[in-house]
């Protein structure tokens, strides 16, 4: 019985296409209860051999979570938005201050120390939690 509950599982939630996807160094900027967004920074890794696709960010604590890029136009700073995420194999997307990095609009106020997690869903229909940590 446990034998096939446990088979059950692993044909409801397969693990190994989670797996390519190593998450390492997740944190947010923390920022004063009167400013409404925040930005994360972490490395994305994919060590599988397929190319991974992330579709979007979810979090209870943050919504609107969008992936940004930072750009130089004219000699001024922009931030503009990344629709296409997918990571080829052996690929290494790092979300770093001046860089890349996820805008997301705060719905409760952040405090330095807080771990705060978020989840990562995939293409192919699978999820992937984290934990972030909230840094002065
Ligand atoms: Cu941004």
């Amino acid at each position: 019985m446990v034998t096939r509950i446990f088979l059950t599982m692993m044909i409801l939630f397969p693990l190994a296409s989670q797996a390519d996807l190593v998450i390492a160094n997740a944190w947010i900027k923390n920022l004063p209860p009167t400013v409404p967004v925040r930005a994360a920074y972490m490395n994305m890794s994919n060590t599988g051999q397929e190319a991974v696709c992330i579709v979007s960010f979810s979090s209870e604590k943050f919504s609107n979570i969008a992936l940004h890029e930072t750009v130089m136009n004219d000699g001024m700073m922009h931030m503009q938005q990344v629709t296409d995420l997918t990571i080829a194999p052996n690929q290494q997307i790092i979300l770093e201050p001046g860089g890349m990095h996820l805008m997301m609009r705060a719905n409760e106020p952040t405090r330095p120390g807080e771990s705060v997690q978020m989840t990562i869903k995939l293409s192919d229909g699978s999820h992937q939690s984290l934990m972030m940590t909230v840094k002065k």
